[in-house]
């Protein structure tokens, strides 16, 4: 061994005691050979990915330690890359990531989940009706979008059994500029393929709207399991876990689980008016520090619209969303 510079005396080995785990990173070998691949899918701590176009399973190295991952995730892999039967990779780095969909499942819930990585367009999908349009989860999920700086479109499914919810729901998002899609069994969908081309789609939603029988039409081999049409209402899920499928035409859509509820726990007030930029410009002349809560009778928002007025439903929404928001906090602070 060498020493440079001085030699080294008792003092030396005081002061610096030999350490005894030295940094893992200085160790590790940095896995030069290792190849980026794309998950697809996950299920009980395998991961299913794409390496170029060849499907093989990997699990997390230990080294990733609690780091998640995620479908959407790029990761590096080594090891037995072949896609063989019953071969195993490992995935040794997430690669840094861009439009992550949060969620919890809760808004006082400090627990948080990542649900997809590298999401260029969170594509809610909504029916018309069976289960019912709700409109405070499209809020929500546009306020998620907004924040993980995803482009929203909203995709209103079952339009064959459109009684008048449609044109309700064009007019409730009046003064925002949100795509709205229409589509029901028989539609052309080729307007909304173009909306997906070559972007990363996400396609979320309460259980039984329709986004797998979506993701069977837009990719003939998804072969996607569809819920049966008298469970819907009762809660089934018939989606279990996330599964990313390429477009015939480039691109990528993500199926999702259904969801009952969209918590925003990790967002913030502030960030909340980037969802609803019909009250955005408006706020911006309230008294400073403004909740902009019900009661507040200094809130400008109090007299922006008249009472016919289609944007005081969207005005709602924002307020129940901030009070419950507050109450949380409120509740997480105690
Ligand atoms: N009438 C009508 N029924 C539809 C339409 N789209 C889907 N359905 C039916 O709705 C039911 C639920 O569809 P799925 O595609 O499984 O719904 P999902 O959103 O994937 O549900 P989860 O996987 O539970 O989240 C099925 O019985 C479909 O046949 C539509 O446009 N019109
Ligand atoms: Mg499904
Ligand atoms: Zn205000």
């Amino acid at each position: 061994m060498v020493y440079r510079g001085r030699d080294w005396d008792e003092d030396d080995v005081r002061i610096r005691p030999p350490k005894k785990s030295r940094p893992r990173t200085k160790i590790r070998p940095k896995h030069k050979n290792a190849r980026t691949a794309f998950v697809v899918g996950v299920d009980r701590g395998r991961y299913r990915c794409l390496l170029d176009d060849v499907p093989i399973t990997a699990m997390k190295a230990r080294e990733l330690g609690r780091q998640s991952v995620v479908v959407g995730d790029r990761v590096d892999v080594v090891g037995d890359l072949s896609g063989k039967k019953d071969t195993l990779a490992r995935i040794v780095r997430v690669k840094d990531r861009h439009g992550v969909l949060r969620r919890s499942a809760d808004d006082d819930s400090s627990h948080e989940r990542v649900a997809v990585a590298n999401v260029d367009q969170l594509v809610m999908v909504a029916s018309v009706t069976d289960p019912p349009f709700s409109s405070g989860f499209v809020d929500r999920c546009l306020v998620a979008a907004m924040e993980a700086r995803i482009s929203p479109i909203l995709c209103c499914t079952k339009i064959d059994l459109d009684d008048g919810q449609f044109d309700s729901i064009r007019s409730y998002f009046t003064g925002t500029d949100l795509t709205i899609v229409a589509v029901s069994p028989d539609s052309d969908l080729a307007q909304f393929r173009e909306l997906l081309a070559d972007k990363e789609n996400v396609f979320f939603g309460h259980s039984g709207v329709g986004k797998s029988t979506l993701v069977n039409r837009l990719i003939p081999d998804a072969d996607r399991t569809v819920g049966d049409v008298r469970a819907i209402g009762k809660g089934s899920h018939t989606s279990t876990s996330a599964v990313a499928f390429e477009l015939p035409g480039g691109g990528w859509v993500v199926d999702t689980p259904g969801v009952r509820s969209f918590g925003l726990a990790h967002v913030t007030v502030d960030s909340l008016l980037d969802a609803f930029p019909e009250l955005a410009e408006a706020a911006q002349e309230c008294p400073k520090g403004c909740t902009h809560t019900e009661g507040r009778d200094d809130c400008v928002l109090n007299e922006i619209f008249n009472d016919d007025d289609p944007r005081r439903a969207r005005l709602e929404s924002f307020r129940r969303m901030i009070q419950s928001l507050h109450d949380s906090r409120r509740d997480y602070e105690r």
